[in-house]
């Protein structure tokens, strides 16, 4: 076993949280007479909440004091928070469940690294926190993806060496950031989305880590 600590972004990887999202940007959106559409969107996933506020507003050409920003950002997280409450363990992506079980009985140490403040919640929601050795969400770190701190610090809470991390996300953004810490990165999702993940895999459905951990081997040869 080359590898001892999975690492897992949240958004996109074990949920899709982003329709929640996108609802809730998109209604602040039309208030404040923005356009904003399913591809705008896109440029949220990974990103922090102040700063898709900033996407948001620049998309629109809108200017707003911190004051207002800071309004604009609770406002949002209201909204979203009124779908992320009601959300269901039956909304957890497919073989989710199965493979981080599997992976637990193999003895790999699994941790969240998700820039949401909303992730503990959302873990509930899914009845998915005890699966999970470490959480590291958007109130444990300063700097956002690309940036490594957040899977630096999963790694470290799992008491793993980077070279020993394993991580697995759909953004670009989180590659980047798995790729800085010195740590293997598998894309979730498409090659052409994903074009520096090491390993791309369309989801967890049928995973299994005995087949990632053959085929990372097989590539790095
Ligand atoms: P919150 P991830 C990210 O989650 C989402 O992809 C991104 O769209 C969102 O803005 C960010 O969390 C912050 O979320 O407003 O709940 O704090 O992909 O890092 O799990
Ligand atoms: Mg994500």
């Amino acid at each position: 076993m080359r590898f001892t600590a999975l690492l897992f972004d949240l958004d996109g990887v074990l949920v899709d949280t982003a329709k929640y999202h996108y609802i809730a940007w998109k209604a602040l959106a039309e208030e404040l007479g923005i356009p904003f559409t399913l591809k705008d969107n896109e440029r949220l996933k990974g990103v922090s909440r102040q700063r898709s506020l900033d996407i948001v507003l620049e998309i629109g050409g809108v200017d707003k004091t911190p004051e207002e920003r800071e309004a604009l950002c609770t406002e949002k997280n209201e909204r979203y928070l009124s779908y992320i409450r009601k959300m269901e363990p039956e909304e957890i992506l497919p073989g989710v469940r199965e493979f981080l079980t599997e992976a637990r009985r193999q003895g790999y140490k699994i941790a969240l690294g998700s820039a949401s403040k909303n992730a503990r919640l959302i873990l509930d929601r899914l009845e998915l926190t005890d699966l999970f050795d470490a959480i590291v969400d958007g109130y444990m770190v300063t700097q956002a993806k690309p940036d490594p701190e957040v899977f630096a610090l999963g790694g470290r809470l799992l008491g793993a060496q980077p070279s020993q991390c394993l991580v697995f996300e759909d953004s670009v953004a989180g590659i980047q950031a798995a790729h800085a810490g010195g740590m293997t990165a598998v894309g979730i999702g498409t090659r052409e989305d994903l074009p520096e993940a090491d390993l791309v895999l369309p989801g967890f459905a049928g995973a299994t880590m005995e087949d990632i951990e053959k085929k990372l081997l097989a590539i790095s040869r």
